[in-house]
């Protein structure tokens, strides 16, 4: 199936008619094609934002409101279509497509739809001055959202929905890799009654279509999700034209499990914070750190646990990990293998390629746990991004505490005790934007979130997405 830009609330080719290939990760097959759009196709997107911007940025809030929540509504609605259609894109179980990725794109909508209507600003009375000084907030115009491929349709609306709410007209791409389930909201904002124009997708590769909408000169803000090195690229071409920018990048994230905590919660758990998604969330905790005395034991009962996970089609019922999103995302993944044998790590279980029967091309890998001897090591310090955890014991609370924030990323971390001094110290102390406790990716969506260091600059949720996408304007009146 061939997938077109949705520019204006209309469905259309590429000006240059320049396509790409979209694989099912499942069958490692083309499966559709997308367009590679343009400078022009992304300046069409522009002039068809700004032409909305007026009206839209004019529209009461409680029409706003009721829009967004439409779209969620109808969100709920296609809830299998759309999963499946991520499942096929990504490789993703579309179980777990149904029980988190649609659910979640639908309450980004319902969520700011509900938030901009509690949206304030401050005055300050300057007392003895007979003045007063009022904050607006504006939406900032014509935006740009670029989002990743690990959750598309999620990460896509957690960025359009904000900013639409905020009154700016959007250009957005989501990952050519896939490009489904975005094509599919253009169709359902079209039938929640969205003014034309006030979304535009614009499909194609990053180097084309993404650098085209960073580069443009009248798109004002960019929030982007997606590598480390590709948000430093974003930052240095949006600096000189003074560009609010959200970037939303990589993590290593620490699992820190003491022999205190509740064991039985915290092993179900971690299975899940290291595989869900084929491991492919900036949330997983891919440096698992285990108290000395609890280590021999946890390595027994997680490695059991995790071999008995189901590698399997995405389709399929049972299927607990399913494709990784690419070919050259598996080969990354495995070159890390690779690397950490080189490096003396121990793979515990997993490590190979997993050939399904009827789906021999599909990029599907075994869940891997790697024993490394040192934090040091390159798998325990560069983002793999896929189902490879490390582990290794450690002794004290100062020495997990140093590892942990031995890595170029602080985006997350998850900490596993019952003790409660133990949880205020560390949690003050851990470099990462996220600090989980005896949980992993509990989410409410009015918390800030974003990561410190390599992980990124800029916070979304709540009302700091809604930040982000207005600009402050303080009015003084003497009088
Ligand atoms: O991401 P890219 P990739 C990490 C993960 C992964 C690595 C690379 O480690 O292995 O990043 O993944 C668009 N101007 N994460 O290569 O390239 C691109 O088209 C403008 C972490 O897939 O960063 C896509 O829409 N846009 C992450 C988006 O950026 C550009 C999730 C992300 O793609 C562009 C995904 C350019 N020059 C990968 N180049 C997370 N934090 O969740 C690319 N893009």
């Amino acid at each position: 199936m061939n997938i077109q830009n949705f520019i204006n609330g209309k469905f259309e080719n590429p000006i240059s008619n320049d396509w790409v290939d979209n694989y099912c990760p499942a069958i490692g097959e083309v499966y559709g094609q997308i367009p590679n759009s343009s400078k022009a196709d992304v300046e069409h997107a522009y002039q068809a934002a700004k032409d909305a911007f007026h009206n839209w940025s004019q529209t009461t809030l409680e029409v706003r409101s009721r829009i967004l929540i439409k779209i969620s509504e109808l969100l709920e609605v296609n809830l299998l279509r759309l999963a499946e259609a991520e499942s096929k894109d990504n490789g993703k179980p579309v179980n777990l497509a149904k029980a988190i990725d649609i659910p979640r794109a639908a309450s980004n909508f319902r969520f700011f739809g509900n938030a901009i209507t509690q949206f304030a600003s401050e005055s300050h009375e300057s007392v003895g001055q007979n003045a007063i000084n009022y904050t607006l907030r504006q939406p900032v115009g014509v935006v740009g959202c670029i989002s990743p491929w690990n959750l598309p349709l999620y990460l896509f609306t957690w960025k359009i929905a904000p900013a639409i709410a905020a009154g700016n007209c959007v250009v957005a791409k989501p990952s050519e890799v896939t490009p489904m389930t975005a094509h599919l909201l253009g169709e359902i904002c079209n039938e929640a009654g969205l003014p034309k124009g006030v979304l535009n997708i614009v499909h194609g590769l990053g180097t084309t279509t993404g650098q085209a909408i960073v580069e443009h000169p009248e798109i004002k803000a960019i929030s982007f999700t997606g590598g480390t090195s590709t948000g430093a690229h974003i930052a240095r071409v949006a600096a000189p034209m003074f560009k609010k920018l959200s970037l939303e990048l990589g993590g290593k994230n620490p699992n820190i499990i003491f022999a205190d905590c509740d064991y039985d919660d915290m092993l179900e758990t971690t299975v899940r914070s290291s595989f869900a998604n084929q491991g492919q969330i900036c949330l997983c905790g891919s440096r698992i750190f285990v108290e000395a005395s609890i280590f021999e034991k946890f390595k027994v009962d997680f490695v059991k646990k995790v071999k008995q996970l189901k590698v399997g089609h995405p389709s399929e019922s049972t299927t607990d990990i399913g494709a990784l999103v690419s070919k050259s995302h598996l080969e990354k993944v495995l070159s890390y293998i690779d690397i950490a044998k080189d490096e003396g790590g121990e793979i515990l279980c997993g490590g190979n390629r997993v050939t399904l029967l009827g789906f021999e091309n599909g990029y599907y890998l075994e869940p891997t746990i790697i024993e490394v001897e040192t934090d040091e090591c390159r798998v325990n310090q560069e983002e793999i991004f896929g189902p490879v955890v490390t582990i290794m014991p450690f002794e004290t609370e100062a020495d997990v505490l140093q590892m942990s924030n031995k890595v170029k990323y602080g985006l997350a971390a998850t900490l596993w005790t019952n003790n409660l001094k133990r949880t205020m110290r560390l949690s003050n102390q851990l470099q990462a934007g996220i600090v989980w406790v005896n949980t992993w990716m509990l989410r409410d969506l009015r918390t800030p979130f974003g990561g410190v260091k390599a992980s990124g600059v800029g916070r979304e949720g709540g009302f700091e997405a809604l930040r982000f996408f207005t600009e402050a304007k303080n009015v003084c009146i003497k009088y």
